[in-house]
């Protein structure tokens, strides 16, 4: 028996049958080129990247011999079918979808032939120079790649059980084996994006096989030890130009600056940070390696503690998609772009694992409900690479360091790791909702959902009745069909000012640990709990040291952080100002962004009664401002529009 969550809840059912009605066969149609869509440049300077089309089925017809033509898109085009393929998966263990099965057994047999007789599998070196591969792992992205796939195998082979796309992935790992490890006559490296490692980590719990599990932990440690192995290697490469240069880029873009075990801040690239940090903490739950446990620690608390936007989006700046330094979280220019968001998901899902502490759950709502969830229109067919927290239309389209911020999402990216993304994140969502952990269930994310989770050997079955987020309170029904006792652990959220829990319909005291609080149920127990959370809304401060924010507070309910829409509160919104006194509303509004809680207030805007004057010496005037917010995931719905997340109170 595994686990099984059924979801439920009217807020994620939607984007649950968006990505089965909308996402998946429309993705299906750009990756076919039949979307009838243009695709936009992510910004100034990417020009040179040929992302007219996306290309990436007809690469695998090449590399597999069915056609003739050459590799068209970035490297790691293979990955966004691989992603694809996975939210299939997660998709049709939702519900079975025998036409759209039939079409992933189509692309898993199309995979199957493109791969090579040694089970090497990337299409842009079968095609353009087979003879060049692992040969500029900086820029190359094979193993990032073949970590897609092997994660798409994984999931569609639990899904339905299909030994195909599972021995192809085998195939793909025995490949990477005998190619990379300390052994002496293998290359004594990694990839410069990792992915391979969570992969790997994946292959190796569903096979047991312990090579795999071997290989991760080797990329993971040996990473760091070998600086200047990209640029060494991109020295002497004669192969196809592999990425623009990227190979080329400092140590720490890659976390190759210093051994993996001493890492204690975030640098880099931000989502080759998050998945690296994904599997090192899936390693270290796997092995129980508390030193393992450490370095995720002190990445978990560099990230979430200083260099995490208030929406869940990490990055902060284009250049390199990357981290700077602590406090340095610019509202405008940011990178926070959505596979990071995503990434983060990951990463909270497996410190869980090793650690019942709700702040991993926090941090994973967090990301989920806001950075992650932006990074898609409501329509399921338009996607923002970069989540800011301000933008300026005007701006974003003169300001060449402003390029990359978008107003609007756009239909597809030449660089296209995003949609898919977020697609396997939406249609696994399940995988999110509970950890378990020998005797223990942990309730993470409030879901509406009805599940069977294996513990302690048995069963429990958990139901939670619940609208929220849009409702305040969680009724929840577990049955313990095992021969011991289980505990649950109920989060007990931040957000909230005051949470009651009602066991039988008598009020409990709340005893927290580490931000749960246990209830044990019995073997053949059924117990009917209610969490009734007291939740308003909340205006948060930042840390004076993120000079941006200063003077500002952003508005939040719940696990939603807010945002101010030019649609709502005109023109220049940085204009507007919350007095620290006024009242703030909320309303829940059906018709609006297809149902969204909104908030009010009574605020400020400064204006100039000499619009012609730069500089004056009298203070600008202030008029009244009617204000309104709406869920910062919801922005940009409604056409082209300036945005703030932080507003200066007054
Ligand atoms: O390099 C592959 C993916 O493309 C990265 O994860 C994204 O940041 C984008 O650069
Ligand atoms: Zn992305």
């Amino acid at each position: 028996m595994t686990t099984r969550v059924e979801i439920t809840s009217t807020f994620w059912k939607r984007y649950r049958n968006l990505v089965r009605k909308e996402m998946i066969p429309y993705q299906w149609n750009v990756l076919n080129d039949t979307a009838g869509i243009t695709i936009e440049k992510e910004r100034l300077g990417d020009e040179g990247i040929p992302s007219d089309k996306s290309h990436a089925i007809e690469n695998f017809k090449i590399a597999a011999g069915r056609t003739k033509g050459s590799h068209y898109g970035w490297t790691f085009q293979d990955s966004d079918v691989y992603k694809w393929l996975e939210a299939v998966a997660y998709s049709v263990r939702e519900q079975r979808d025998p036409e759209l099965e039939a079409k992933a057994q189509e692309v898993i047999d199309l995979i199957a032939d493109a791969q090579e007789d040694d089970g090497y599998l990337d299409t842009f070196y079968s095609i353009l120079g087979i003879q060049y591969r692992y040969q500029s792992l900086g820029g190359s992205h094979e193993l990032y790649c073949m970590g897609h796939f092997i994660e798409a195998a994984v999931a569609y082979y639990e899904a339905c059980g299909n030994e195909k796309v599972l021995d192809v992935a085998k195939k793909c790992a025995d490949n990477i084996d005998a190619n990379f490890g300390p052994e002496e006559g293998k290359i004594h490296g990694y990839d410069g994006h990792e992915e391979i490692e969570i992969g790997l980590l994946r292959l190796y719990h569903v096979t047991g096989v312990t090579k795999y599990l071997q290989l991760a932990k080797y990329f993971l440690l040996e990473r760091g030890k070998h600086p200047n192995l990209f640029r060494k290697q991109a020295a002497v490469y004669e192969g196809p130009d592999a990425l623009g240069g990227i190979e080329k880029s400092p140590d720490t873009y890659f976390q190759n600056h210093k051994p993996v075990m001493e890492m204690d801040t975030a640098e880099g690239h931000a989502v080759r940070v998050v998945y690296l940090c994904t599997a090192l903490a899936d390693l270290a739950a796997t092995t129980k390696d508390a030193q393992i446990y450490e370095v995720c620690k002190r990445f978990w608390k560099n990230i979430t503690g200083k260099r995490m936007f208030i929406t869940g989006g990490i990055g902060s700046t284009v250049k390199g998609e990357s981290f700077t330094l602590d406090y340095d979280l610019p509202n405008d220019t940011m990178y926070c772009e959505t596979c990071a968001a995503v990434g983060m998901v990951f990463f909270a899902r497996q410190m869980l694992r090793i650690e019942p502490k709700a702040e991993y759950a926090e941090v994973m709502e967090r990301c989920l409900y806001n950075c992650a969830l932006a990074g898609m229109a409501l329509d399921g067919k338009h996607f923002f690479y970069v989540n800011p927290l301000e933008v300026n239309v005007k701006k974003s389209k003169l300001d060449p360091t402003k390029s990359h911020v978008k107003a609007v999402r756009p239909s597809w990216l030449g660089c296209a790791c995003c949609p898919p993304n977020l697609a396997r994140l939406l249609a696994s969502l399940d995988d999110y909702v509970y950890t378990v952990k020998e005797d223990t269930v942990l309730l993470n994310l409030f879901v509406g959902s009805d599940a069977e989770v294996e513990v302690n050997g048995g069963m429990l079955e958990i139901q939670q009745k619940t609208e929220f987020p849009w409702e305040d309170a969680v009724a929840i029904v577990a049955t313990n069909h095992s021969s011991k006792p289980v505990q649950i652990g109920l989060r007990i959220p931040r957000w909230a000012d005051d949470v009651r829990l009602v066991v039988h319909d008598r009020q409990q005291e709340l005893q927290e640990e580490a931000g749960y609080h246990y209830v044990t149920v019995a073997a053949g127990e059924t117990v009917a709990l209610r969490m009734e959370f007291a939740v308003s809304v909340r205006r948060n401060y930042a840390n004076p040291h993120v000079s941006e924010d200063v003077g500002r507070v952003a508005i939040s309910r719940g696990p939603f952080v807010y945002c101010l829409e030019g649609v709502d509160n005109g023109t220049d919104l940085n204009c507007l100002e919350l007095p620290e006194h006024v009242a703030l509303h909320y309303t829940f509004e059906k018709d609006l962004l297809q149902g969204v809680g909104t908030i009010t207030a009574e605020g400020k805007r400064v204006r100039s009664s000499d619009e012609e004057s730069l500089y004056r010496n009298q203070k600008p005037e202030e008029t009244a401002a009617s204000l309104r917010w709406v869920p910062y995931y919801a922005w940009a719905n409604r056409g082209e529009n300036d945005m703030m997340v932080w507003i200066r109170e007054k």
